[in-house]
């Protein structure tokens, strides 16, 4: 088997990148050519990404690819779940909102009226998220756009559309629509699509991880320097997906935390898990790249640090996180746990004095310094990362001895440290591009450049990235003692 080099498309919500991945039975590394900021943008209308930013830094991203490895083997494409363009006749309609944006939480109720949540999770397993497709779609509705669409491209199908000219729907993401349905060959649901009215004409031909796209439009491979032919196979394209595949478990009694915006907690299973009880505790069964289930619960994640720290820009333009959370480490005494979870943490804006309210609704203290925010944020999310691990845990039968966190929280020292503290469980922290990790190896197995099942291709990942290790403070001070 030769070596060879693939392009990652990975586009996450606060930032965007194009890595080349050198891959071969003995290699895999990463090389970023283009990283860049990912922006919404607030108008009177709702919260939206700049999709056409994010096309163009792509556009950028492969021009630099060309430059540097015109033979590509193949380009794949992730992005952060759930959102979409809506099109007629192959043009954009309007500009992609936010899953952030609060039009959603209006229309949830319509929804269940038309199909009660325990149906609906009986049918697609998914946990309750107000920013879900199918609700997005009831606000489409509600504005009269699903009267003018024919067609819905999630993120990532969109950007491949743009590239290669084809619709496809790649079934890891698609899965977020809560349109798919569950156990086999994922299929588009075609009875639930009609109980919540919805035109099936919106949804294209599904696409699993490893097959093909189409190939780059020729105008676009004159202006990258990449060849005619290069092909854009699907990947894990819904981001988490794709880091899962990069978690590098070798002990199959091991749970992940995806650490990014969001903290996906959770294991992977073969078949889903659809029990009053996994629904009460409001665990996800998301699909996973070769027919795995992604029984995962979403905890708040970073989003409330980096949200914290914009607020405070506001006021002081050289406050930054790093040294915030070198401050927080050193913070002593003890600070509010709170509840990660609260949808009151859900949508942009105050998050510190949301977090106050939420203190001293509950008669914890407040904190008093941002140092001890950001330590009762981390504090907070460590919390409930370990409950959630222990949830995935109960709800799945599967034994948990080690706690694998990938991802940009991965490097986050205290929360790694805090994580594996509360839930008692050794945790191994890294790769930091898992996600990127986890495109490339999809695509290096489509080109023949590694063979193998997620197994192997961890094996892969546990081999050249070394995890650091964090061993929770109970058993540390059982060995002293
Ligand atoms: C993480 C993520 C997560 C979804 C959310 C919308 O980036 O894809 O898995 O729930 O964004």
């Amino acid at each position: 088997m030769a070596n060879g080099t693939v392009a990652a498309v990975d586009l996450g919500a606060t930032s965007g990148r194009v890595m080349l991945g050198h891959v071969g039975p003995d290699e895999l590394r990463l090389e970023a050519v283009n990283r860049f900021p990912n922006t919404p943008v607030q108008t009177p209308g709702g919260l939206h990404w700049d999709v056409l930013g994010l096309y163009q830094s792509v556009l950028e991203g492969l021009g630099q690819a060309g430059r540097l490895q015109p033979g590509l083997a193949s380009i794949g494409i992730d992005s952060w779940a759930v959102d979409y363009g809506l099109l007629r006749g192959d043009r954009l309609l309007g500009v992609p909102f936010h899953y952030r944006d609060p039009r959603n939480t209006a229309a949830v109720p319509a929804v269940h009226e038309r199909v009660p949540f325990a149906e609906l999770y009986a049918e697609n397993g998914l946990q309750f998220l107000p920013f879900n497709t199918l609700y997005q779609f009831e606000a489409e509705r509600a504005a009269g756009l699903l009267d003018v669409a024919d067609r819905a491209l999630l993120v990532p199908d969109l950007i491949a559309f743009w590239l290669t000219g084809a619709q496809r729907a790649e079934s890891t993401n698609a899965s977020t629509t809560g349109l798919l349905t569950l156990g086999g060959e994922p299929r588009w649901n075609d009875s639930l699509i009609e109980l919540l009215g919805l035109p099936r004409g919106l949804f294209p031909e599904l696409v699993q991880p490893g097959e093909l796209i189409g190939t780059l439009l020729p105008r676009l491979a004159a202006s990258t320097g990449l060849r005619a032919s290069t092909p854009i196979i699907a990947v894990g394209s819904h981001d988490t997906a794709s880091a899962v595949v990069a978690v590098p478990m070798t002990d199959p009694d091991a749970a992940y935390i995806s650490c990014g915006t969001w903290g996906l907690v959770g294991v992977e299973l073969e078949r889903p898990v659809l029990t009053e009880a996994s629904r009460a505790a409001n665990f996800t069964n998301e699909g996973g790249v070769d027919g795995r289930v992604r029984f995962l619960h979403n905890v708040m994640g970073t989003w409330l640090l980096s949200e914290s720290v914009r607020t405070w820009q506001q006021a002081d333009p050289s406050v930054s996180l790093l040294p915030l959370v070198a401050a927080a480490e050193a913070v002593t005494g003890p600070v509010a746990v709170f509840d990660a979870n609260d949808p009151r943490f859900m949508e942009p804006g105050d998050i510190p004095s949301r977090i106050a309210a939420w203190c001293t609704e509950h008669g914890q203290p407040v904190p008093a310094s941002q140092a001890e925010f950001v330590r009762s944020i981390i504090e907070s999310l460590a919390e409930a990362f370990a409950r959630a691990v222990r949830a995935a845990s109960d709800l799945s039968g599967k034994t948990v001895r080690t706690i694998h966190i990938v991802g940009g929280g991965s490097q986050n020292a205290l929360l790694c440290q805090l994580t594996a503290d509360h839930a008692g469980v050794p945790v191994q922290a890294g790769p930091v591009e898992a996600t990127a990790l986890g495109n490339v190896l999809v695509q290096a197995r489509a080109a023949g450049l590694v063979s193998g099942d997620l197994e192997s291709l961890r094996a892969l990942v546990a081999a050249n990235f070394e995890p650091l290790h964090y061993t929770p403070r109970s058993q540390r001070d059982a060995r002293r003692g």
